[in-house]
């Protein structure tokens, strides 16, 4: 059960919404949800959290192509996803690895995919999940356009969370995206991941509004800020936002948009290096607020977590991760033909020709002329 009045009907320009403050004090009224799953949510943050650093460091070592860290973000990510219904559907940017393996994408998948495995791209047909998308915004556009083909087709029992970075609220892309979605009275939730940095462009460079959850007012349904970093407000705010989109009280508009707001503790991807725009002090200022000791001083608190069972946890997601990467490597390497394999279902002239091209290239030169030194 959730609050008697929807969380949803807030002013956006209110104090955002939460739950645990920044030392898991339970401060407004928790979801009714199992222990086990609270104990669930735990466990996917802190094995996203594991993952990130072992992927970052397989980077690092030169045995994945890019990556692009989540640490920081897990309570927006976990919380989220907790919060959908199986025929749900996940419409991601390219940092939702966490949310993605709560919806059934596995770790292996994610690695696959930046080590430039086409493999990776493919999700498992029950996890409703669209690829990855890297051009900022353009998946808004698509998860619109979903929701109203579920509409056009009267099914109702869909909800669409699309995921974005605070960034992508200066591309077309977001407007048209969510003015049709208010149009067509889509059941979409746009989920803002806020984290303060587009790369290297800060918040406040992005739009002169108070908050980006208003935006929302200007297309017709309701906005709201919500503390990124804490993962119960995190899932109270989707969960009503899932279910008014597939059941909206008479009057009500079916889709949301959500702004998380809440930080990326490291660079945007491996090929960036933060320390050149902003303070180490800054960073500092956030991890006080960092969403995984916040749940589990909140779950020791309610006697649902201790030392033991926390040390058990942590065992289990470090063996998760190393068989994810065991699986990741020892997968064959994508031969360079597969560049051409997956975009088109049958290739266009102009791609059939370049693909003849290269082919007559591999043959007259081999493959090793085209690796880098
Ligand atoms: C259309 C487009 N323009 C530029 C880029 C290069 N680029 C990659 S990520 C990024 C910043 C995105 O910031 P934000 O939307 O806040 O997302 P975050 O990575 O912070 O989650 C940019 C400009 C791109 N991928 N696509
Ligand atoms: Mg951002």
């Amino acid at each position: 059960m959730g609050p008697t009045v929807s969380v949803l009907e807030r002013d956006p320009r209110d104090d955002m919404y939460r739950i645990l403050d920044e030392d898991g004090t339970a401060v407004g009224e928790v979801p009714d949800l199992e222990e086990e799953t609270l104990v669930g949510m735990y466990r996917h943050m802190k094995l996203a959290r594991h993952f990130d650093k072992r992927a970052v460091s397989l980077q690092r070592q030169g045995r994945m192509g890019t990556y692009p860290p989540l640490s920081g973000q897990e309570a927006s990510q976990i919380g989220s996803a907790y919060a959908l219904d199986e025929d749900d559907w996940m419409i991601p940017s390219y940092r939702e690895h966490g949310g993605a393996l709560v919806r059934g994408l596995p770790l292996e998948k994610t690695l696959l995919y930046w080590m430039g495995h086409e493999a990776g791209n493919s999700a498992p047909e029950e996890a409703n999940i669209f690829p990855v998308a890297v051009p900022i915004a353009s998946q808004i556009p698509h998860a619109t356009g979903a929701a109203w083909a579920s509409k056009l087709r009267g099914e109702d029992d869909k909800a669409f969370i699309c995921y974005f970075g605070d960034g992508a609220t200066s591309e077309g892309d977001f407007h048209e995206g969510l003015n049709f979605a208010g149009v067509f009275d889509t059941p979409n939730v746009f989920f803002c991941n806020n984290n303060q940095w587009a790369i290297s462009v800060p918040r406040e460079r992005q739009t002169k509004s108070e908050t980006l959850a208003q935006k929302a007012t200007a297309y017709g349904f309701e906005g709201i800020q919500v503390d990124g970093m804490d993962p119960l407000a995190v899932y109270e705010v989707t969960r009503e936002a899932v279910e008014k989109a597939k059941d909206p009280d008479e009057g009500q508009r079916r889709p949301t948009m959500i702004e998380a707001v809440q930080y990326r503790f490291g660079a945007h991807t491996t090929a960036d290096d933060p320390s050149v725009y902003r303070d180490e002090e800054e960073v500092e200022r956030w991890r006080q607020k960092d969403p995984i000791p916040r749940l589990e001083t909140y779950l020791k608190s309610e006697g649902i977590l201790d030392d033991d069972r926390i040390e058990g946890i942590q065992e289990s997601i470090e063996a998760q991760v190393a068989d994810a990467i065991d699986a990741a490597e020892s997968t064959a390497r994508p031969t360079p033909d597969e560049m051409f394999e997956s975009a088109y279902a049958e290739l266009p002239d102009r791609l059939q020709k370049q693909y003849e091209q290269f082919e007559q290239l591999r043959e007259e030169l081999g493959d090793e002329a085209f690796l880098e030194e």
